[in-house]
């Protein structure tokens, strides 16, 4: 319910239900101060997200009208939260990883913005969307409102690998390790475009056991996965052609 209340804000500004929220994090992690309406289903979503990122965050749940304003932040650049966190100002769905790149490489600038709700960005992701990613840019955002794409994702439907005959949307795999019981598959897999992933070797949880029969550790898979509250979940695999 919480991600169709999210529609609801986008559609118009309209709040339906309220959400619990964990705030307790590891005390050397930084802090985010977060401004959102109480009923935000998808702000809080994004908090999750930035928690499981390692920061901790407190919230006011006073709605981000006014906190935006004394911020700083353009209102045309505005989203359904605005925070504060290592001197800058983060509007919207901004991902945890660019947050983290900002604190590292500390340019001269306000901060970063995701304007509006892109449905796919951290907070309005996973199976309630359908698994749908619009494209959408990171902006970073100079003290005088102006701003330069700072990050972009979902920009094309670009294959997830580089092997020859690669499909798009699926990315090329070897098994690893099976656990049915579990639901669990380990994957080592080719660089994953679109969630920026290099190549690595990962847990996934599967969509449905069923689909780990006829598996075998060492074959070589294709397969697609969603990303939800940072787990990947694996919706399709196949034995590579
Ligand atoms: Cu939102």
């Amino acid at each position: 319910m919480k991600r169709r209340d999210c529609l609801r804000l986008s559609a118009g500004w309209i709040a339906a239900s309220a959400a619990g929220l964990a705030l307790a994090q590891a005390p050397e992690a930084p802090q985010v101060e977060v401004w959102k309406d109480p009923n935000c289903g998808c702000c809080n979503d994004w908090i999750r997200h930035l928690q499981a990122h390692g920061f901790r965050v407190r919230a006011h749940d006073v709605g981000n009208t006014a906190a935006r304003q004394w911020l700083g932040m353009p209102q045309a650049l505005g989203s359904c939260h605005t925070a504060r966190v290592g001197g800058y100002v983060i509007e919207g769905h901004v991902p945890a990883s660019d947050i983290q790149r900002l604190l590292r490489e500390r340019p001269a600038a306000l901060g970063l913005a995701v304007q509006r709700m892109p449905v796919g960005s951290p907070g309005m992701d996973g199976p309630e969307y359908g698994g749908r990613r619009d494209p959408y840019d990171v902006l970073l955002v100079q003290r005088d409102g102006t701003t330069r794409v700072y990050a972009s994702y979902h920009q094309t439907q670009a294959p997830t690998a580089a092997t020859p005959g690669a499909e798009p949307g699926w990315a090329d795999g070897e098994v690893r390790r099976l656990d049915p019981s579990a639901g669990k598959i380990t994957l080592r897999h080719g660089e994953i475009a679109e969630w920026d992933m290099p190549p690595m070797t990962m847990v996934f949880q599967v969509r449905d056991p069923s689909m780990l029969q006829g598996l075998q550790v060492g074959m070589k898979v294709r397969f697609r996965a969603q990303k939800h509250q940072d787990a990947y979940v694996v919706t399709e695999i196949k034995p590579a052609p």
